[in-house]
């Protein structure tokens, strides 16, 4: 059975560990989450965008997530919805078995996010499905951000602090200078940890790193070598995961990571048998490659073993 997201987090806070949360646009991609999360003993939380659930259909996503759930039924697991973006979005995914959302109103002025949020949470609430925000906003790779400029793109502490006490919202995910896809960061990869920490002092509540994909070297490797192009990718390195996790970080989005790597195996056997057209010769190492991320991952998180 589908779980909370506070069921899964709020122990993850208590205990101080972070949990994946993995984007799925397929079955291949499900269950190459679940195998890795009964290999490694974790709890999970899967997620589907809007665009995840526009591609399977609303009833697709959750009719295979309930599957998944049953099946593997020792497994905490959570289906949230990523980056909603309106009330009805969060409220149709909350009707149809969701039992985790997110409102993302990081772009409106803080009033606004947090009128909005407050109205998912009261209906959210109602229904015992758990609520994730955000404050501040996600950086490009095109953005050069000066120390002037960093208070108005990440978050504010004090009102992280203030959004927090007044929506009741279960969990927040702040700005901290991480970014979505496989360009990162332009030099050196950076993200700021004080910040991190103070928020997690001022709302004592479990935190969420977005754009959390790290493409390890061997995962990049594994793409480069069926001729693909990665030019220019970085990720966030484990350590500074870790890092984050120690600052407060439960929810860790992940989906680039497992996107590389699956399709680099689909990239290798149309290379290696131009002859091949059977998908499940193409899906079958793909979700292998997946899970041996996704399981690592775990490791990394301290969520490994925790069930
Ligand atoms: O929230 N996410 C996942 C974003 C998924 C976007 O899905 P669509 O293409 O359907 O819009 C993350 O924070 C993942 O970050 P990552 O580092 O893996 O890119
Ligand atoms: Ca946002
Ligand atoms: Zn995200």
């Amino acid at each position: 059975m589908l779980v909370s997201g506070n069921e899964i987090l709020q122990k993850a806070h208590k205990e101080g560990y972070g949990v994946g949360a993995f984007n799925f646009v397929n079955f291949e991609m499900l269950h190459a989450i679940f195998m890795a999360a009964d290999e490694a003993k974790s709890p999970i939380i899967i997620q589907a965008s809007e665009g995840a659930i526009k591609y399977l259909g609303i009833d697709m996503v959750v009719g295979m997530a309930q599957v998944m759930a049953k099946r593997y039924a020792h497994i905490p697991v959570a289906l949230h919805l990523d980056h909603g973006t309106s009330f009805e979005s969060c409220q149709r995914a909350i009707d149809s078995g969701f039992t985790s959302v997110m409102i993302d109103a990081s772009h409106h002025p803080f009033a606004e996010n947090l009128e909005l949020t407050s109205k998912v949470v009261a209906y959210a609430h109602s229904k015992g499905v758990s609520v994730e925000a955000e404050l501040g906003r996600l950086m490009g790779i095109e953005d050069n951000i000066s120390v002037d400029e960093k208070d108005a793109v990440l978050i504010n502490p004090d009102e992280a602090e203030e959004f927090v006490a007044k929506s009741k919202v279960d969990f927040l995910a702040p700005a901290i200078g991480t970014s979505h896809g496989a360009f990162k960061f332009k030099g050196e990869p950076k993200l700021d940890f004080a910040r991190l920490q103070e928020v997690k002092a001022r709302t004592n509540i479990p935190l969420v790193l977005h754009g959390a994909s790290a493409i390890p070297e061997y995962v990049r490797e594994s793409f480069l070598s069926t001729g693909g192009d990665l030019k220019g990718s970085k990720g966030v390195p484990f350590a500074f995961l870790q890092e984050a996790v120690k600052g407060g970080i439960n929810k860790v989005n992940t989906d680039t990571d497992l996107r590389i790597a699956f399709m680099a195996q689909v990239r290798k056997v149309a290379n290696d048998d131009p002859t091949q057209f059977d998908l499940r010769k193409f899906f079958t190492p793909a979700m292998e490659a997946m899970r041996h991320v996704i399981s690592e991952r775990m490791r990394v998180l301290g969520s490994a073993g925790k069930i």
